[in-house]
């Protein structure tokens, strides 16, 4: 298990955060091997001393930032360097601790300050972070640099898996030839993907808080536990404010139960008249050594609510919740999956245009600023990991399997206290029909239960109910689907029988309810025609009324939810399927509506005002 904790960086009247953001150098290292910048050491001096840099922007992806082909589909090492200026404040207080920390960087990540490595990290969406605060005052007369190697290459036991092909026929390839395989459906972008921040808190500190919320009646309970560290003879006070900052309860114990009375619970977007309701968990921490005393404040926002699953139905806050909304993905123009304050605002205006109640973190967690979102706008949320892709036997081996729980551990330390996260999604279309997938997902899966025992877990699939291994193991099924697209192309008048008979097989076997965690068509914009023909408006239309017609059926069973394929068009890798990218967004990648953006939108409001 992990031992420390990863709470957001918030300020505080303890803590700063300093955001090194903007223009970078950078260098993809090209060398044969790629490992020239290690063989060479270039972390240990200035990038630009050991070679030509360019600029770079933090955050983005580097692919599609410059015009050169070769670094938009490069492969391997990319280095980044700047250097921050570090408040002589921080540096002269020994009492302050000082974190570097990178929200994510895609996929493997070596950091190192002032030349000296200070950690690394595997995965690609998930935060890490050191603390150089002892290196920073070794000489305090030096500039804080610091150098970022990212390498996107990814292996059968990565998550996402993928495979490095060298092509060896010389007739087809030039000398030392090769290209990467991935299993999944996205462009797979690179480089340092969200903020990169230094931030301080006093030497001892809150680590970690995790909340578990219930309520009875008209009072509502927050339990905590804190991880406090080098905390000697420490005074703890946590003081639960409303909305209004008044305090509702309060306590001065490292865990507790906090209760509140005529609570005001969490709910989802357009479920409730006031949805997303926060609470802020202010927690005190006082401690003190021969040499100083310290006192460190973290606020963290709570949302009272309960999640439970019965064979029917998903409930919050012991109410059917119904999940009308989509899939999407970090992805747009220039950016790639860089995070983008303007491009996350608009999401979310369009995602409530739509009625969208919810999302699935689809494929990969997203950036923890998204989350804060869900949790102040009531948008409901299916936590997706990294599995997407596991189609290979080997994928299924002791290493993926190992580093897949790893990847559990973090996610569910970063996403814990989120009340708009309901639940863990393991996976996404792993080939579930293969016999080691038995024994993976019951681990994977009841390895996230323990983690958190509060939220129900799934994986997303593809295969048949009847050979799905994984199944047996989850709380809700989520079934994804593309009748009249991969299967019986051109054939829309098959939906409602192929439809049906998916979501009978399933239920009979499993008695559990049932998400339709994809469906849709590939639609290029401003394409018409009628008949309708696939690629264009009016089929998307067709898909999308045929399928709503048998989840009107079966929503008054056991059906509980549906969420689009996809939110918006995004880009893939090139091949024979994709014009130019996934064309299945409602939206289009710049956030423009197709037309069947304007049929769930219809559909959604209506969807809302029956539930609601
Ligand atoms: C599903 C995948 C998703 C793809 C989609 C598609 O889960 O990642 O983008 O198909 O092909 O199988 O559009």
């Amino acid at each position: 298990l992990l031992d420390t904790g990863m709470l957001f960086p918030r300020e505080s009247s303890s803590r700063e955060v300093k955001e090194l953001n903007g223009v970078w150098n950078f260098r993809a290292d090209r060398s044969p091997n790629r490992n020239r910048g290690f063989e060479r050491a270039w972390y240990k001096r200035r990038l630009a001393e050991t070679g030509p840099v360019i600029d770079m922007p933090v955050p983005a992806s580097y692919n599609d930032i410059t015009q050169d082909p070769t670094l938009r589909d490069f492969i391997g090492w990319v280095w980044y360097e700047r250097e921050a200026v570090v408040p002589g404040r921080w540096i002269a207080d020994e009492g302050t601790r000082i974190v570097v920390r990178v929200g994510s960087a895609h996929y493997y990540s070596v950091m190192w300050v002032n030349g000296v490595k200070v950690t690394e990290h595997k995965g690609g969406h998930l935060p890490f972070e050191a603390e150089i605060g002892a290196l920073l005052r070794k000489d305090p007369t030096q500039p804080c640099r610091i150098t970022i190697a990212v390498n996107n290459t990814l292996s059968l036991d990565t998550l996402p898996p993928g495979s490095i092909q060298h092509m060896s026929d010389k007739t087809k390839y030039p000398d030392g030839y090769f290209v990467q395989s991935i299993f999944f459906d996205f462009f797979n972008y690179a480089g340092i993907h969200r903020s990169v921040l230094l931030y301080t808190t006093p030497k001892a500190y809150v680590d970690d808080i995790t909340v578990v919320t219930n309520f009875f009646d008209n009072t509502g309970l927050v339990q905590y536990k804190l991880s406090v560290r080098d905390a000697v003879s420490a005074t703890i006070s946590v003081t639960l404010m409303d909305k209004g900052g008044h305090c509702v309860a309060s306590s001065s114990e490292l865990s507790g139960d906090l209760k509140v009375k005529d609570v005001n619970l969490w709910w989802p977007y357009l479920m409730h008249e006031n949805p997303g309701y926060l609470y802020s968990l202010e927690v005190r921490l006082k401690a003190a050594d021969e040499k100083s005393a310290y006192e460190d404040v973290y606020t963290l926002p709570v949302g009272i609510r309960t999640v439970n699953v019965t064979s029917t139905q998903f409930l919050i806050n012991n109410k059917p919740f119904y999940f009308h909304g989509v899939n999407k993905h970090e992805d747009s123009d220039i950016r790639g999956k860089g995070f983008d304050w303007p491009l996350i605002v608009k999401d979310f205006n369009l995602l409530k245009w739509l009625g969208a109640n919810s999302f699935r973190t689809s494929h990969y967690p997203y950036a923890e600023e998204i989350m804060q979102m869900c949790d102040r706008h009531g948008i409901v949320v299916i936590d997706e990991c990294p599995g997407v892709g596991i189609k290979d036997i080997r994928s299924f081996g002791n290493a993926s399997l190992t580093n897949h729980l790893v990847v559990m551990d973090e996610l569910v330390r970063r996403d814990k206290n989120h009340p708009s996260v309901v639940m863990w999604s393991v996976a996404n279309e792993p080939a579930a029909e293969m016999p080691p997938a038995d024994f993976y997902f019951k681990t994977v899966i009841q390895h996230t239960k323990a983690l958190d025992p509060t939220r129900p877990v799934t994986f997303v699939s593809d295969s048949n109910y009847a050979r799905d291994k994984g199944a047996p193991y989850v709380d809700v099924i989520c079934v994804n689907s593309y009748f009249s697209w991969y299967h019986d192309p051109g054939h829309l008048e098959l939906i409602p029988l192929q439809l049906n008979t998916q979501f009978e097989n399933w239920y009979r076997k499993y008695q559990k309810p049932i998400i339709q965690s994809e469906y849709g068509a590939d639609t290029v914009p401003g394409l018409h025609s009628d008949p309708p023909v696939m690629f264009t408006e009016e089929y998307q239309n067709i898909v999308l009324k045929n399928y709503h017609k048998v989840f009107d059926e079966k929503k008054k069973q056991y059906v509980i939810g549906e969420l689009i394929w996809n939110f918006a068009d995004f880009m893939t890798s090139q091949g024979v399927l994709r014009v130019v990218g996934n064309k299945k967004g409602v939206f289009t990648r710049q956030r423009q509506p197709k037309a069947a953006a304007f049929i769930l939108k219809e559909r959604y409001w209506r969807l809302a005002n029956e539930t609601g």
